[in-house]
């Protein structure tokens, strides 16, 4: 079992007050806190062996590339890829889903074309494809969520034909928290000849992630939501596909040879990564994998199911709260979006920050979801391995406080 007085030892930037009170940090959906190791690793490679990588003929340019190298084999290994050549290192999650619209989607979608969406998809996971239809005709559709804000996958099945050339979902609502069969997904959309992309932004980091059994085609997901630096993210794609698309970005890195008149592209990754990549970040996300691969994903998501399931009960105990998103917490992760009968959410969350205690509050990305939940913004308290009842009960007390701050 995970246990989070341990881990919280790991993480400096939780010992310290805000306002006076000890930080409550509920905000690991928009970004996790960074454990010691990850911190020591980008310092360490900055002081001893800082060099441009894939080009050194010298021993500092030879340590940093085998260190940039690693991380990627970890990072395969995290999520069971069956090479580390289906590893693109991105900027973000944000950047993989792009690379995707852009070299695959350009080559592949057409005005016969449709590409479903959920209705619950982040930003990040949708206006890349609204453009892609825009300016290829293709059709975008919304997969509906039913009553218990999960996909309704009656509809979903109704809506597959053999036009649908894309299905982008996401693994884990930033939102609702909702977890998306994704197996259930795939087999559906491969049956008729359709390519899935998981956005596993929130994913990946809370839930064990194997892309070989649930043979998604595409997968991004952002390191810095998974205890590794902000500027690491990753694209994982079938070897067949990357090996087919042509470059997203060009210059150097991802050509093998140019000459005046055109290049020949590199070998899968490189091809992919074209410029000086983050190598500092790409090994702070390595370190990152390992931290969390030590506690076990297994743990992580059991860790997080108790919490949920604790922070649920006593939510659900504030007077005029509603919350959003699956009940039962096998169906949904830890990302609770809420709203106090007749406050504003953005007053909610700056109220909670007096009491040192730091959620999000607005449209989390996701404004086409809030207009179906007719909401323009929501509060969200969301947890991650560092996180532990003790907090719940501060947010908890801290709501009744404000509660009571507004009746009078
Ligand atoms: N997809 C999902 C499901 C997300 O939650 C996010 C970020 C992204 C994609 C984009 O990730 P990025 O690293 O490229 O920015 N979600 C949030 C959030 O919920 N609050 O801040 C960022």
């Amino acid at each position: 079992m995970l246990d989070s007085d341990v881990v919280r030892q790991d993480f400096p930037i939780l010992h310290q007050s805000i306002n006076g009170k000890p930080l409550v940090y509920l905000d690991s959906a928009a970004s996790s806190q960074k454990p010691l190791v990850v911190i020591q690793a980008m310092d360490e490679y900055y002081r001893a062996y800082h060099a441009n990588v894939h080009r050194g003929i010298y021993q500092l340019s030879e340590k940093a590339t085998e260190a940039y190298e690693a991380a990627r084999r970890k990072v395969a290994r995290f999520i069971n890829a069956r090479s580390w050549r289906e590893i693109i290192f991105t900027r973000n999650a944000t950047e993989a889903i792009n690379l995707v619209a852009y070299a695959w989607g350009r080559h592949n979608i057409t005005a016969r074309d449709k590409i479903l969406v959920t209705e619950m998809e982040h930003h990040a996971n949708l206006v890349p494809w609204q453009q892609l239809a825009a300016e290829t005709g293709a059709q975008l559709a919304y997969i509906p969520l039913d009553e218990n804000f999960c996909c309704d996958m009656a509809a979903y099945e109704a809506m597959l034909d053999a036009h649908v050339k894309l299905v982008a979902i996401t693994q884990m609502s930033n939102v609702l928290g909702t977890i998306v069969p994704v197996r259930e997904f795939v087999a559906r959309a491969h049956a008729v000849g359709a390519l899935v992309l998981l956005d596993g932004a929130q994913g990946v980091p809370h839930l064990p992630t194997d892309v070989q059994s649930l043979d998604v085609d595409f997968l991004a997901a952002s390191g810095h939501k998974m205890l590794g630096p902000t500027g690491s993210g990753f694209l994982y794609g079938k070897r067949h596909l990357l090996e087919e698309m042509p470059p997203f970005l060009t210059g150097g890195e991802m050509i093998r040879r140019v000459t005046w008149t055109g290049a020949e592209w590199n070998d899968l990754p490189h091809k992919f990564e074209a410029g000086t990549p983050a190598i500092a970040e790409a090994i702070g996300l390595g370190v990152a994998v390992d931290y969390l691969s030590r506690l076990g994903m297994e743990n992580v998501r059991q860790h997080e199911v108790n919490l949920t399931r604790y922070a649920l009960e006593q939510l659900s105990q504030v007077e005029g709260i509603r919350i959003y998103g699956p009940q039962q917490v096998e169906r949904r992760g830890g990302a609770i979006a809420f709203n106090l009968d007749g406050l504003h959410a953005h007053d909610v969350a700056a109220i909670l920050d007096r009491e040192g205690i730091a959620i999000r509050a607005g449209h989390h990305c996701a404004m086409p979801l809030h207009q179906k939940l007719g909401v323009v913004a929501t509060a969200r308290a969301s947890f991650y391995v560092y996180n532990e009842p003790a907090e719940i009960d501060r947010l908890v007390e801290a709501l009744d406080m404000v509660r009571r701050l507004f009746e009078r």
